[in-house]
């Protein structure tokens, strides 16, 4: 089956955006990094570590709610063409594949459309998943879906396999702040169409007892995976960071709904980041913030969608409701 590639992505976007991030994030006050420079290679390895560990729930939360609800999941949505934002390994997007193979009569033509930045996320899973469903058409887009999100959903003339599912899993919507929220969900209204669907995956509010290990467990994976981030600097634009000079912080901030990840400096630290030409100092104790992971309840997600002009839909939890997957329709 055809298998076609997009790059929407000039060749200097990852280093551009990276320096643009770190300049603006070290300069201001509190001083921050954006959660989407973690993903480097060892960055994502450390983040498949902390889906097996036991204090980590979301993963497996939501894949028992895919695994146990596709069919349900895509005969409610009735599109036949899905594409994936963020998709990384399309992993658990699987699930979703083989209802929507399943449900596409012999005459039509079920499609899969992942979106990722990175490249070589992208080829893989393209390779993989063309190999595991040959009837599948598969496309790939490098893309930026927070900047291109028009161009990475759109469709070529001529295409009319219906209704496309556009989906966001992993929690990952909880790295953005609401304001962020705002504008993604607006900008994804203004490209849906009649037909077409958003599935999402959301992580929801519970007690800080589950959520703080969540985010620092026993083991010191996420530790190492929010120190990592200062390694990425160090190795991409010439840093300095001695990650011994940080420790690794989560604390779950009820006012906001959100679990915030945070470095700590232990001592006071003078950094240089060469290829920026700029040199940063943190005071012992100083904290950055590296992320913030916003935890939501069904009737927040409702007021923010009916906002955004969609519809609810759909809605499905795993057993110990931990973890939501929600429908909704333009
Ligand atoms: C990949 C964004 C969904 O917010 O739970 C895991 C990233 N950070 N442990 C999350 C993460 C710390 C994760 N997302």
């Amino acid at each position: 089956m055809a298998l076609r590639h997009r790059d929407h992505l000039p060749e200097d976007f990852s280093e551009r955006t990276l320096s643009e991030d770190v300049r603006a994030g070290l300069t201001s006050s509190p001083k921050t990094l954006p959660p989407k420079w973690f993903y480097d290679k060892v960055g994502s390895e450390l983040y498949e570590e902390i889906t097996r560990l036991p204090e980590y729930y979301p993963f497996a939360a939501e894949r028992e709610i895919l695994m146990a609800r596709a069919t349900e999941i895509v005969g409610a949505a009735g599109c036949r063409h899905l594409v994936e934002l963020g998709s990384g390994s399309s992993e658990k997007t699987r699930a979703l594949i083989e209802a929507v193979l399943e449900a596409t009569p012999e005459d039509e033509q079920a499609a899969y459309r992942a979106i990722d930045v990175s490249d070589s996320a992208l080829r893989a899973a393209a390779e993989h998943l063309s190999r595991r469903y040959p009837t599948l058409e598969l496309e790939s887009v490098r893309a930026d879906f927070e900047h291109g999100l028009a161009e990475a959903l759109a469709v070529e003339d001529g295409d009319d396999r219906g209704g496309r599912l556009v989906i966001f899993l992993g929690g990952t919507i909880g790295n953005q702040t609401p304001a962020q929220r705002r504008r993604f969900l607006a900008a994804l209204r203004g490209v849906l169409e009649p037909g077409d669907a958003f599935l999402l995956g959301a992580d929801l509010v519970k007690s800080p007892e589950v959520l703080v290990p969540a985010y620092d467990d026993a083991a010191g994976v996420t530790a190492a995976f929010n120190l990592n981030v200062l390694e990425v600097v160090n190795s991409r634009l010439g840093a300095n960071f001695d990650a011994r000079d940080f420790r690794h912080v989560a604390v779950w901030d009820a006012e906001n709904a959100w679990i915030e990840m945070r470095l700590e400096a232990v001592r006071d630290v003078h950094v240089r980041i060469a290829d920026l030409d700029l040199q940063v100092d943190f005071a012992a104790g100083e904290q950055m913030r590296t992320e913030i992971s916003a935890k939501f309840t069904r009737e927040r997600l409702v007021d923010e969608f009916e906002d955004a002009g969609f519809a609810a839909s759909g809605w499905w939890t795993d057993d110990a409701d931990r973890f939501s997957v929600s429908l909704w329709t333009p």
